[in-house]
């Protein structure tokens, strides 16, 4: 006996085992025992089977819940004024320059304690859990002393322990060098390698950095990773997103989980990506918030077959967006990708850029039963809203959330 059985619905699998656009089955039903999907098929296929409870949908569109698989939703305060000096003129790296930008956003993080963190982030994760999500990675990366760095991640885990969702959290150790280790760049590469990269072990599950001509070089970010190696845990990195710092070779060459933003990245990069089985991890967002023009090179991604993950980048100064079925439109109005390639982003594939493949992102028998029931026509619909209102259910772990 089944706990339960959805029926009366349409399904987008992103299953590529369900040959269809969409990995679509029309009609179905999904089976759920023990929070995890048992069976998935057409309505009269699974009609014998017996459920504690059997809910019709009328119609609806079923897919996997979202996958948020880049955000840095936990931080203190917020940089609106920095929005309006953009608006004047001003350009993201000379802000940054300026003292602004991410250093301004550590200053009010490193002031905030562990529950006006987690209070902070609060609504902000119930807005994308709204729109979709159930699984979402968040980055610490505005403490930059081990201390702060470390509330940032219990920050995380709290969110996940207190909401119906999935919360993977990330050591963002090189994200800005902090106003402290000015003249001594070196010293604070080696704080986060031997310091914050140990004291985040058991609370991070993986660790990034920020390779740019105002974050990290490479030769920098190449001592952290190494330290992540040391202590097996896995990597991604922030590149290409301003300049080409040849971050997205690097990243493979440490068997990186992913590269991130990547408007920047050549051919030479993308090849190392899928030599390495890398995901590329694209934001929209950060795109349309900085008013870039250099779009991600989207056709090598698909000549050499480097799956495309699609995310928020959720954080206070270049991606304010709380709305992951805006980014699945953006996804496709300013990078041109198909509905089915942006709804894979993310889920099918943004589940692959946190390495949770195997649980997550598909709507597949043996997989978690972490769902989205939608009001739509077409999976396309999800993508085409401007301002969509968000599923009408998520289940989590086979539970409605
Ligand atoms: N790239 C980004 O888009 C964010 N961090 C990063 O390395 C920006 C973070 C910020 O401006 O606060
Ligand atoms: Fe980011």
């Amino acid at each position: 006996m089944w706990d339960r059985l959805l029926t009366d619905c349409h399904i987008a699998t992103m299953d590529p085992a369900v040959d269809a656009p969409f990995g679509a089955i029309e009609d179905g039903a999904i089976g759920i025992v023990d929070g995890r999907i048992v069976r998935v098929g057409r309505r009269v296929d699974l009609a014998g089977y017996r459920a504690r409870t059997v809910e019709p949908l009328g119609g609806a569109w079923v897919t996997p819940g979202l996958v948020d698989c880049h955000t840095h939703l936990v931080f203190g305060g917020n940089r609106s004024d920095e929005f309006e000096q953009r608006l004047k003129g001003a350009t993201y790296e000379e802000i940054a320059r300026a003292g602004g930008g991410i250093v301004s956003s550590v200053k009010a993080t490193r002031q905030a304690s562990l529950e006006t963190l987690i209070e902070g982030a609060r609504p902000r994760l119930k807005a994308l859990m709204r729109g979709g999500v159930t699984t979402v990675e968040i980055k610490s990366g505005y403490g930059l002393d081990v201390e702060t760095e470390i509330r940032m991640l219990r920050a995380a885990r709290g969110l996940g322990d207190s909401e119906e969702v999935r919360v993977v959290a990330t050591l963002l150790a090189l994200h800005a060098l902090p106003p402290e280790y000015q003249a001594r760049r070196e010293a604070f590469v080696r704080l986060a390698a031997e310091q914050m990269i140990p004291a985040a072990k058991g609370l991070a599950d993986a660790v990034d950095a920020f390779a740019e001509n105002i974050g990290f070089t490479i030769d920098e970010v190449s001592k952290l990773f190494d330290a992540a190696r040391m202590h097996k845990m896995r990597v991604k990195l922030h590149a290409e997103q301003l300049s080409n710092r040849e971050g997205a070779a690097l990243a493979a060459r440490y068997g990186a989980l992913s590269a991130d933003h990547l408007e920047h990245a050549d051919e030479a990069g993308i090849e190392a990506m899928a030599g390495a089985g890398m995901v590329a991890v694209l934001l929209p967002g950060a795109f349309y918030a900085l008013n870039e023009t250099k779009k991600p090179p989207i056709d090598l991604l698909r000549k050499h077959k480097v799956p495309i993950a699609i995310a928020t980048d959720c954080n206070p100064g270049t991606s304010p967006i709380l709305s992951p079925t805006l980014m699945l439109n953006m996804a496709c109005t300013l990078f041109r990708l198909t509905p089915e390639e942006a709804l894979a982003g993310m889920t099918r594939e943004g589940a692959r850029a946190l390495g949770l493949q195997d649980e997550i992102g598909t709507v597949s028998p043996g997989k978690a039963a972490d769902l989205c029931i939608w009001r739509a026509n077409r999976p396309a619909e999800l993508c085409y809203w401007i301002g969509h209102p968000g599923p009408e259910r998520r289940i989590v772990a086979g539970l409605d959330a």
